[in-house]
């Protein structure tokens, strides 16, 4: 990590006649772990002079907030897309997120994807599947499963906040709310989606209408489907549904199967054969 010095910015001409980089002026300074000093062409100081006021011992050594935001739990975002806001060049990984605000004893680590469809998506839950290569098989089912309501689901109940895509984990449901309406879904046998809510809502659990558009294609099948609706509190878990289904969440092992139909017709259109097939959520 880079460590700012930060200047007294005030303006000073630089009065050296010699052409050439001794010309530019600086803001800061960084500095890396093994002591190297590094300028920053900014336009505030010239580099004679901040050698002038290193050297004379005027300014000295702090750590720039800005770099921290989101980097420990006592300088927490509130979710991704209040990082995104914030610190717009930040990569997609793992950052400090405190959904209530206020007190930051209770903000925890959450991954974000900063990149897609704009990002500032906090991920809520990673899932992979019980019987992929018997795809349609009842055996099969998403597992983990969320806090939400499906009353004959059997696999797994996740509270444990997912890290990364493949860390197969969710956010207790019951916060999914508070972090914000939008959701996106992706996995590596579908499409990715990015729905909002109309009289339907995932993280509200409620069953109706939602707006959904295409993030990714997957699939080279049935290009520019999406579902238009949401079915939750499912017995075997929600689904996502056009003319038929497109996600089915069930996490029964012993009756239905996980649709993942880019053709929204509840076929076994899912892609087969791919390494480490998963799913996830995210919230915005
Ligand atoms: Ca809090
Ligand atoms: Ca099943």
């Amino acid at each position: 990590m880079l460590f700012h010095i930060l200047l007294g910015l005030s303006f000073v001409s630089c009065f050296s006649t010699i052409r050439g980089l001794d010309q530019q002026r600086y803001r800061v300074l960084d500095m890396d772990t093994k002591g190297n000093l590094y300028l920053h062409k900014s336009a505030l100081l010239c580099k004679n002079e901040i050698i002038k006021r290193l050297t004379n011992g005027k300014y000295h050594l702090a750590e720039d907030r800005q770099l921290l935001i989101g980097l420990s739990k006592t300088s927490p975002v509130l979710n991704c897309k209040d990082l995104k806001q914030k610190v717009p060049t930040l990569v997609s990984g793992v950052y400090w997120i405190d959904p209530d605000g206020g007190s930051h004893g209770n903000a925890f680590q959450a991954y974000c994807d900063q990149q897609t469809d704009g990002g500032g998506w906090t991920l809520v839950w990673s899932y992979t599947f019980t019987a992929y290569s018997s795809f349609n098989s009842a055996a099969n089912a998403v597992t983990p499963r969320p806090t939400w309501t499906a009353s004959s689901a059997n696999t797994r109940v996740s509270t444990t906040v997912p890290l990364s895509e493949t860390h197969y984990d969710a956010m207790n449901f019951a916060l999914w709310r508070t972090i914000g309406k939008e959701t996106l879904i992706k996995s590596n046998i579908n499409n990715w989606i990015a729905c909002k809510e109309r009289t339907g809502s995932i993280v509200q659990q409620k069953t109706g209408s939602i707006t959904c558009k295409l993030v990714k294609h997957v699939s080279k099948q049935c290009a520019g489907v999406v579902p238009n609706r949401v079915t939750m509190k499912y017995a075997d878990g929600p689904y996502l549904s056009s003319s038929s289904n497109y996600y089915l969440f069930d996490g029964n092992t012993g009756s239905n199967w996980p649709t993942h139909d880019p053709c929204g017709k509840d076929k076994p259109n899912q892609l087969k054969g791919v390494t480490n097939p998963h799913g996830n959520i995210f919230v915005r």
